[in-house]
C-alpha cells in the first residue's frame, strides 16, 4: 500500500526509517539473537522469583523444607543477578527494534494487530518489572502499592506477552538460528563509517551485560565481593562481616532489646508457658549452624550461628518431639513487615533452625537481633526475624 505524501519531512523520515531497518543492528538477525538472551534472561528470572514467591508467602497445604539449607541463597542470587542482566539486553532490544514502531501500515490484518497489541503489554511489563525490581534492590519505593504483589502479578502479564510475542517470532527465530537466508534476502549495506556492524553492537550490548553483571553479583558471590561497584551492599561490610537491613534505631527496639527486662516467652498451644532470661537461653544446650543471610534484595553472607534450636524450646515447654505445630516467631518489633514469620513443618524441628544469640562466637551486634534471632535453612532474608520475644505455638 503507497501512502500518498502529505509532507516531504514526513517522506525524508520514511527514507531514513526504511534505511535504518536495513542496518544490521536493526535487522531480524540482532533483533533475534537479542531476544533469544532475553527469553533466556527473563525465563530464569520468572522461574526464580515464583520460587521466591512460594517462599515468603508459602500456601498453607505447602511446608517449605529447611534444607537445602542455602538453596533460597541460589535461587535469590540468580533472580536478581538474571534481572539486572536483562537491562542492557531489554535496552538493546528496544534499540534494535525501534524503528519498527514507524511501520506503515501499522499492522497487516487482525492477527497481526494482537501481536503488535501485545508488544506494549511485554514492551511496558519489562520496564516495569526491571525497574521495581531495581528500584526495591535499592529500597526506593516511589509508587503505592506494595512491591511483592505488584512485581509479582506484573511477573505473570509480561510473561503471557512475551509467550505470545515467541510463538510469533517463532519462524524469525528459527531462521536466525538455522543460519538460513531470511525470507527476502537484502543486499547487503556497505559499511559505513561510523555506523556499528551487526557484530559490534551485539558485542557491545553483551559486553555491557556481562561488566553489569560481574560488578553486581559479588553482592552474593563472595570470591567477587571487591568488584561489587554497581550493588548497594556488599556481602562482608556490617558488624560481624555482615551487613543489615533494619537497623535496631530504625525498627525502634534499641531500649527493648538492650534492656536488662527483655524475656523471652514460649506460648500458644503448649503445655507449659515459658518465660526466659537471655541467661536462661544461654544455660541451655547450645547448637551452631552455618547459614546464609539471603535477602531477598539479592545480598547474601555466610555466617557461624550458635543458639538454641526452635525443637529444644518447644520441648522444654512440654510439645512432643516432631509434633506437627505451626509458630508465630514475633519481634520486638511489633509492627512493619517484619515483626513476625512463621515456621512450619520439619523446618519447626530441622536441628539448624535456631534462635541464635552469637555469630562466631560473639555476641550478636543488636543490629543483627540481638538479646535473640531466628535463623534457618532455606529461607527469605525477611523471614529471618530479629529481636524474639516471643513463640506462639499453634
Ligand atoms: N524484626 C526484624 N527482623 C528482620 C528485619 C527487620 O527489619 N526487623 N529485616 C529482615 C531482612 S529484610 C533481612 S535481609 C534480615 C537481615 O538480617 P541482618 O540485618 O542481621 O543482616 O533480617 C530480617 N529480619
Ligand atoms: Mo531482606
Amino acid at each position: 500500500m503507497k501512502v500518498p505524501l502529505l509532507d516531504p519531512g514526513l517522506e525524508h523520515l520514511r527514507a531514513r526509517r526504511d534505511a535504518a531497518l536495513d542496518r544490521p543492528a536493526h535487522d531480524d538477525r540482532s533483533a533475534a539473537i537479542l531476544g533469544i538472551a532475553l527469553g533466556v534472561s527473563f525465563t530464569l528470572c520468572f522461574v526464580t522469583g515464583l520460587y521466591s514467591h512460594l517462599l515468603q508467602q508459602p500456601p498453607t497445604w505447602i511446608a517449605v523444607p529447611p534444607s537445602p539449607a542455602g538453596l533460597f541463597r541460589i535461587t535469590q542470587g540468580l533472580h536478581v543477578a538474571s534481572g539486572i542482566a536483562s537491562i542492557p539486553l531489554l535496552l538493546a532490544k528496544l534499540w534494535s527494534v525501534y524503528p519498527r514502531l514507524f511501520q506503515w501500515p501499522p499492522f497487516r490484518d487482525a492477527l497481526h494487530l494482537v501481536e503488535r497489541a501485545s508488544l506494549v503489554v511485554l514492551v511496558a511489563g519489562s520496564l516495569f518489572m526491571l525497574f521495581s525490581g531495581t528500584a526495591n534492590i535499592e529500597r526506593w519505593y516511589p509508587w503505592k502499592f506494595f512491591f511483592p504483589t505488584g512485581h509479582y502479578w506484573a511477573a505473570w502479564i509480561t510473561m503471557g506477552a512475551l509467550v505470545t510475542h515467541i510463538g510469533a517470532k517463532l519462524p524469525v527465530v528459527r531462521r536466525v538460528l538455522s543460519r538460513t537466508p531470511l525470507a527476502q534476502p537484502v543486499p547487503p549495506v556497505p559499511a559505513e563509517p561510523g555506523i556499528l556492524g551487526r557484530r559490534g553492537f551485539l558485542g557491545a550490548a553483551f559486553t555491557a551485560t556481562g561488566l553489569l553483571t560481574l560488578f553486581t553479583v559479588g553482592q552474593t558471590v563472595g570470591p567477587l565481593r571487591r568488584l561489587t561497584f554497581f550493588a548497594p551492599r556488599r556481602p562482608d561490610i556490617g558488624p560481624q562481616g555482615l551487613p543489615v537491613n533494619g537497623a535496631a534505631v530504625e525498627a525502634g527496639v534499641l531500649d527493648a532489646a538492650t534492656s536488662a527486662d527483655y524475656r523471652l516467652v514460649v506460648t500458644g498451644a503448649v503445655p507449659q508457658e515459658l518465660t526466659l532470661t537471655r541467661g536462661d537461653l544461654e544455660a541451655m544446650e547450645r547448637r551452631s549452624a552455618v547459614l546464609p543471610i539471603a535477602c531477598v534484595e539479592g545480598w547474601s553472607a555466610s555466617a557461624r550461628w550458635g543458639g538454641v534450636t526452635v525443637g529444644a524450646l518447644l520441648e522444654a515447654a512440654g510439645v512432643a518431639p516432631g509434633a506437627d505445630v505451626t509458630v508465630d516467631v514475633r519481634s520486638l518489633e511489633r509492627n512493619g513487615l517484619y515483626g513476625q514469620s512463621v515456621l512450619a513443618g520439619d523446618q519447626v524441628w530441622a536441628g539448624n533452625t535456631l534462635l541464635a544469640l552469637t555469630i562466631d562466637d560473639e555476641d550478636l551486634h543488636v543490629d543483627h537481633g540481638y538479646p535473640l534471632r531466628l535463623i534457618a535453612g532455606n529461607r527469605p532474608g525477611v523471614l529471618q526475624t530479629k529481636w524474639v520475644e516471643e513463640l506462639v505455638v499453634r
